[in-house]
């Protein structure tokens, strides 16, 4: 697209797309300040019908403010000094614009003058040219300022393609109500809100006064019209405004701008479409500014409508030539990839080449091809295979020259599973390659069992050649590896053998030294036997170790006999060194049944030992129970289970009954006392009775036998006599004739704290002649068993 071109369509987008430009063009004094000031007073106020103007910024509203408020104060309007920008927003039906009007000074349109204001008029959207019906009453002046109008329609010509003014122009005449005055018309406004002059009076006058600038419009813009308008209405004196201001004829010029510049945006519109119908996003730019400023207008919806289809033609187009395209693609694809296939089989057939560059040109095909097996299937499936057949070949040939690559076996893998009638041809490739394999290793293996490493360590050698039989249990080099190993093993037996007998020579010598300790020679030679099951020495050192054992046995059984005769009555250490003796010999012992039978023997002699302290105690001493029954409860601490456990506990059991007062039956047998003693004239004999005292309390007399110095009771007390050690007792004999008198008396042993054993048997009484009695009780010393 041409520079000038785009610059155009650029003008022509700022144009649609920006606010619109209008030109108040007039020279000083004509009136245009309150002109504006009305325009807006009026239309903002509703006084225009159809019509709305509004400011768009503050600025604006603050400027035509003052302005309005200056007139309605009666005050005629002073020139203006400085330019000044208006932003305005004109509502015209459904129609909205964005306006830009511009109050200056009138002095600077003046011929010749070249202000910055004209670059203004220069791309203005629409002019209202301003003239003042009575302004200048002069000839020369009027021509003067219709010359300044004449040289702003020339610049607009002078661009213009058509010798048009190119933009809608209407003529002003304003202050009309100075020749409404003059004219004594009335001026008051018609019903429909129109001017009240009419059309002809108002050409009439313009042609009358302003004929050169009629006929330029006439001439160059032809749909240019006249608008005769008075910001002030009837009243003003002069120039000067009235108390109750009118305006006339302001709502036909809003309304005429309003239209003309929506017939210019829809022409404009048109003209892009022709221009630059290829060019989407600008129109779509255009068209979008353009919605926004006629919402709901017919022209909006078609302009949409046109786009929208434009739109669609141009994804079809698209789509098409993306079709067309890919179908070249495919076509053109198709015959590079025969034209390769032709070429690698050409390749193929020349003996000259090797069969490594033909499986490369099959994979450099494949590669290259990355559309081949959709376009050609079987081609691809044929490279493919000749591929697999000629990377076959290709291996066969570098196992042979012995170049194998190190990812052949996955490389064979994948083409057996790819092609597997291959299958025969790789197993021949994959023997030869294993036969390599089983040469290069045999060659290692060799070197290293003839190498002087193997001299200092045959059991790396050794080790190696049996890998290698493991590796290969068929290899045809077997009988060349067991003769290698045989010598490498008879190198190793005679090395070991002589660090065998070191150890052994080793341990004869520790063995005659004087303090040489056996346990620790018997754990060197029971190490030697664990770690040298095979050593030629094992039975000298089994011997050795006997003798150590047999040494070690009568050394420790020594100590336990020792130790008994030496120490006969610690019989507990005793038997505790027997004991040592049995665990150190756990798992046998020469002496073991010894040292049970000593164990067993020294427990028994120190039970009876122990048990003779109390009984020798008790027959030289017999009253000392509580010392016995001491020596018994000794006795029983240390030999709660010995043999005589029994009568040491009979024992205590009657040294705790007897400790305290106990209930014992003591029955009277018979009695005999002399001759002489009984009464004179007693008759018979005595009549006589007997009584016992046990700690104050006298038990009978028993049951009185009549004249007989032989008396037979066979009586037993019948209350129980109640005794504890250490009570004395009482006995005396009564003869009951005629009166009772006591015949004899015995008193228990001064001391004796076993006074009850007088009880049980037969006693003789010191006075009373040769008086004795027998008695029987349930009162018994225990007897201890004589030990052996
Ligand atoms: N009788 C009458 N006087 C008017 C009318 N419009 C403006 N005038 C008077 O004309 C004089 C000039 O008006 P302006 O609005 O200041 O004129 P201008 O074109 O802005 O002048 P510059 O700013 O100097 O270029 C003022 O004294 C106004 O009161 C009108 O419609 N009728
Ligand atoms: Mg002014």
């Amino acid at each position: 697209m041409s520079n000038r071109r785009t610059t155009r369509l650029d003008a022509l987008e700022a144009r649609l797309t920006g606010p619109k430009r209008i030109a108040l063009f007039g020279h000083r004094n004509v009136g245009k300040t309150t002109l504006l000031a009305m325009f807006y007073r009026q239309a903002a106020g509703g006084r225009v019908p159809g019509v709305r103007l509004a400011a768009a910024d503050a600025p604006s509203a603050e400027y035509l403010a003052e302005k309005i408020a200056q007139i309605e104060s009666g005050q005629a309007t002073t020139g203006t000094l400085a330019e000044t920008e208006l932003n305005l927003r004109l509502y015209h039906g459904p129609a909205r614009f964005e306006l830009i009007v511009k109050d200056y000074q009138g002095e600077h349109v003046t011929l010749g003058t070249d202000e910055p204001i004209q670059e203004f008029f220069a791309g203005c959207d629409a002019v209202l040219l301003c003239l003042d019906p009575e302004g200048s009453t002069d000839p020369a002046e009027r021509r003067r300022r219709q010359q300044e109008i004449e040289g702003l329609l020339e610049r607009y010509i002078e661009r213009s393609e058509d010798l048009s003014t190119d933009r809608p122009v209407a003529l002003l005449l304003t202050k009309f109500d100075r020749v409404l005055a003059r004219e004594g018309a009335t001026a008051e406004p018609t019903v429909d809100g129109g001017s009240p002059f009419s059309e002809a009076f108002v050409e009439k006058l313009v042609d009358q006064q302003y004929g050169m600038t009629r006929h330029a419009l006439r001439q160059h813009a032809p749909d240019g019209v006249i608008f005769a308008v008075s910001s002030f209405g009837a009243g003003s004196t002069g120039n000067r405004p009235p108390s109750e201001i009118h305006p006339l004829g302001l709502e036909g010029p809003l309304g005429w701008v309003a239209e003309q510049l929506e017939a210019r945006d829809r022409s404009q519109m048109e003209w892009l479409w022709d221009l630059a119908p290829n060019d989407l996003p600008r129109l779509h730019r255009c068209l979008t500014a353009y919605e926004k400023r006629y919402p709901r207008s017919n022209r909006t919806y078609e302009f949409r409508d046109r786009l929208k289809q434009l739109e669609r033609r141009r994804k079809l187009r698209r789509l098409g030539k993306l079709a067309a395209a890919g179908a070249a693609v495919v076509s053109l694809a198709v015959g590079y990839d025969f034209w390769g296939y032709q070429t690698a089989s050409a390749f193929e057939r020349d003996p000259g080449n090797s069969a490594a560059a033909v499986a490369d040109r099959w994979s450099g095909w494949l590669t290259h091809h990355h559309a081949l097996p959709f376009l050609m299937p079987s081609y691809a499936r044929e490279a493919a295979n000749k591929k697999a057949e000629w990377t076959v070949k290709a291996s066969d040939v570098q196992v042979a020259a012995g170049t194998i690559a190190p990812d052949l076996d996955a490389r064979l893998a994948g083409i057996r599973d790819q092609v597997p009638q291959l299958a025969p041809a790789i197993r021949k490739v994959e023997q030869a390659r294993e036969l390599v394999r089983h040469d290069d290793r045999w060659k290692d293996v060799y070197a290293q069992a003839n190498s002087l490493e193997a001299v200092d360590q045959p059991e790396t050698a050794l080790a190696a050649l049996d890998a290698f039989l493991r590796e290969f249990p068929d290899t045809t080099r077997r009988p060349d590896v067991l003769k290698l190993a045989q010598s490498l093993k008879e190198t190793l037996t005679t090395r070991r053998t002589a660090a065998e007998r070191r150890v052994v020579d080793d341990l004869a010598r520790s063995e005659s030294l004087p303090n040489a300790s056996l346990a620790e020679l018997i754990d060197r030679s029971r190490r030697f036997l664990d770690e040298h099951a095979e050593s030629p020495y094992r039975s000298e050192v089994q011997n050795r170790l006997d003798d150590y054992v047999r040494k070690q046995d009568e050394s420790d059984i020594g100590r336990a006999r020792e130790y008994s005769a030496r120490q006969p009555t610690n019989f507990a250490t005793r038997i505790e060194r027997y004991q040592e003796y049995l665990k150190a010999h756990q798992a046998g012992g020469l002496f073991i049944s010894e040292a049970v039978e000593a164990r067993d023997r020294v427990l028994r002699e120190w039970d009876a030992y122990s048990y003779r302290q109390a009984y020798d105690h008790a027959l030289a001493h017999p009253d000392d129970v509580a010392e016995v029954a001491r020596r018994l409860r000794d006795y029983l601490r240390d030999h709660a289970g010995g043999r005589f456990a029994d009568d040491a506990k009979t024992y205590l059991d009657w040294w705790d009954k007897i400790s305290v007062p106990g209930e014992y039956r003591v029955t009277l047998r018979r009695g005999e006392v002399g001759e002489g003693v009984g009464k004179y004239l007693s008759g018979g004999g005595p009549d006589l009775g007997v009584t016992i005292e046990v700690g104050g309390v006298v038990h009978g007399p028993s049951p009185i036998i009549h004249n007989s110095y032989r008396p037979i009771w066979d009586s037993t007390f019948p209350r129980p006599i109640v005794w504890k050690f250490g009570d004395p007792i009482t006995v005396r004999v009564i003869d009951y004739d005629w009166s009772a008198s006591e015949l004899a008396v015995f008193h228990s042993r001064q001391g004796d704290p076993l006074a009850m054993r007088i009880l049980a048997g037969t006693i003789k009484l010191a006075s009373g002649g040769a008086t004795s009695l027998t008695f029987s009780s349930d009162f018994a010393v225990p007897t201890l068993t004589r030990p052996d």
